[in-house]
């Protein structure tokens, strides 16, 4: 080491690493409270400039300067997306950044390959923790590569649809198997032992990416749009897994750290992910959600629907001692939260008592909700998360549901079959009266129709949520 840090000790390096591991593991800590969630973030990415800053300019990869141009860029497209994405795009854009991820660290892994087995054939380092590394980091990286981009895509709503044909499992398995079979010979014949891997094999590793990369599509194309988040998180631990292993190939503790962190992190979020929803990984992975579209929904509400309007529901809220506000992912699509909290403000000072009842699943992302609200400034202490709101319907005078549909759907309670089947969900109806605030009668995610909107204590209030929640805001003033 010389250049910029050079005569540095080698325990400064060290150090850095430690100091950006603890900022990493700090930083998960505040974003578990969407209070701290911003703070936490920037410092985790203090950590992660600390740590690719101190690398590249360690082993001399950049000179100070391309360091700092490279950032500035990555700083510019970075503001950019953040500022250009909608909140309800934060999904596909989050499944781009894993598939950016693992796709770099399978080039990177394979770069160390070249490294120590390219030029001149002759390897550095005969170890098959090495190839056995770069192998797993290849076809994991590979697989969350172009797994991420499809999943992104379906979000994004280019291919909802799941893609079945015939003999499925079988071509996974085929194509499984040759991933196995090429990083087998990697890992089998490192240089050091007896008809040792040479040069000549660096190519097999491109092969073994090609395989992996195919995988990654097959796995994900016949999964439906419905269950692409939970395939999100997924791809998110193994793209944190990817790095983890690419850490072991390049001997990098810090990489190895943060690649654990995500890897154990995104599997926490699958898990409460699935749990939420009553579902089984396997069950996501097997497409068994699949594409349950619903078809024309009139014939269903026929007759049965009372709608209300905002002077009504105005008139409803002035004589409520509590009401429960719970929002889904129309109050996101119609940027509602302000409105919504506006309300509960007025409703709080009237001293009535007001909760938001919070799906763990409402919305499309973990914390949706709870982002949402919180930006709006409505207090934490309002947010109540499902276990603790269901037992105080009974006592709630009026429910505003605003932009939710399957999260207060009574099927799942049923024994019906349907792909809510057996999800927790919002028993709003056991309030006095619900409010349901949405454009149509339309389905939400899942596909099917919500018999809530039939029952006798629904009042069906049509809008967009934002323009809604206002006029009912408005109303509400003036009554007072
Ligand atoms: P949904 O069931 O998806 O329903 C949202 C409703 O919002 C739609 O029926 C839509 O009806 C309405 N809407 C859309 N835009 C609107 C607007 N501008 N104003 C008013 N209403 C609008 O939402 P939910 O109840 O929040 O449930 C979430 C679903 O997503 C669940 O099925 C859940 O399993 C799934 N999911 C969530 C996650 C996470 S982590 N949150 C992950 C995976 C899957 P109209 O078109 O009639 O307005």
């Amino acid at each position: 080491m010389a250049g910029l840090l050079g005569g540095l000790p080698d325990a400064v390096l060290s150090v850095a690493y430690l100091v950006a591991a603890t900022l990493f593991i700090l930083g998960l800590r505040e974003m578990t409270h969407p209070r701290t969630a911003m703070r936490g973030n920037l410092i985790s990415a203090a950590g992660m400039l600390l740590a690719v800053g101190i690398t590249v300019l360690w082993f001399e990869i950049l000179s100070p300067l391309v360091l700092f141009a490279a950032l500035l860029v990555g700083a510019a497209i970075g503001t950019w997306l953040a500022t250009s994405v909608e909140t309800t795009q934060m999904p596909q854009l989050v499944g781009l950044f894993n598939g950016f991820g693992g796709g770099a660290s399978a080039l990177v892994a394979g770069a160390e390959l070249i490294d120590l087995f390219g030029a001149g054939g002759a390897a550095k380092v005969a170890a098959y923790d090495v190839t056995g590394a770069a192998a797993v980091a290849g076809v994991v990286g590979a697989v969350t590569f172009t797994g991420s981009l499809v999943a992104a895509g379906k979000l994004h709503g280019y291919v909802e649809a799941p893609i079945r044909y015939p003999g499925e499992q079988t071509v996974k398995a085929g194509v499984l198997l040759v991933c196995v079979a090429v990083a087998a010979v990697l890992v089998g014949r490192p240089a050091g032992v007896a008809g040792a891997l040479t040069a000549d094999w660096v190519p097999a590793y491109w092969g073994l990416l090609v395989a992996a990369s195919v995988l990654g599509v097959l796995l994900v194309v016949p999964i439906g749009g419905a269950d692409m988040p939970v395939v999100i998180a997924l791809l998110n631990s193994l793209s944190g897994l990817a790095a983890a292993t690419t850490g072991f190939v390049l001997d990098n503790s810090v990489l190895i750290i943060a690649g654990t962190l995500v890897g154990a992190s995104g599997m926490i979020l699958t898990t409460i992910m699935c749990r939420a929803m009553n579902r089984s990984l396997r069950n996501v992975l097997v497409g068994g959600l699949g594409d349950t579209r619903a078809g024309d929904v009139a014939d269903i509400y026929e007759g049965n629907i009372m709608s209300t309007s905002p002077e009504e529901v105005a008139m409803l809220l002035e004589t409520a001692r509590r009401v429960v506000i719970v929002p889904g992912y129309g109050m996101a699509v119609g940027q509602a939260q302000h409105a919504v909290a506006e309300l509960a403000a007025m409703l709080g000072e009237a001293g009535v008592e007001v909760a938001f009842g919070i799906h763990p699943v409402a919305g499309r992302m973990p914390g949706h909700m709870n982002v949402l609200l919180a930006e709006a400034d409505v207090p934490y202490e309002q947010m109540e998360e499902l276990e603790a709101v269901n037992p105080t319907f009974a006592d709630t005078d009026v429910v505003i549901v605003t932009g939710a549909n399957d999260v207060v759907n009574p099927t799942a309670l049923s024994d019906e079959p349907s792909p809510i089947q057996g999800m927790p969900i919002l028993r709003v109806w056991e309030a006095d009266v619900v409010v349901i605030n949405k454009r149509s009668l339309s389905h939400g995610y899942a596909g099917i129709p919500n018999p809530l909107f039939t029952y006798d204590n629904t009042y069906m209030l049509f809008g967009d949520a934002r323009e809604s929640m206002q006029a009912l805001a408005n109303e509400y003033k003036a009554t007072r």
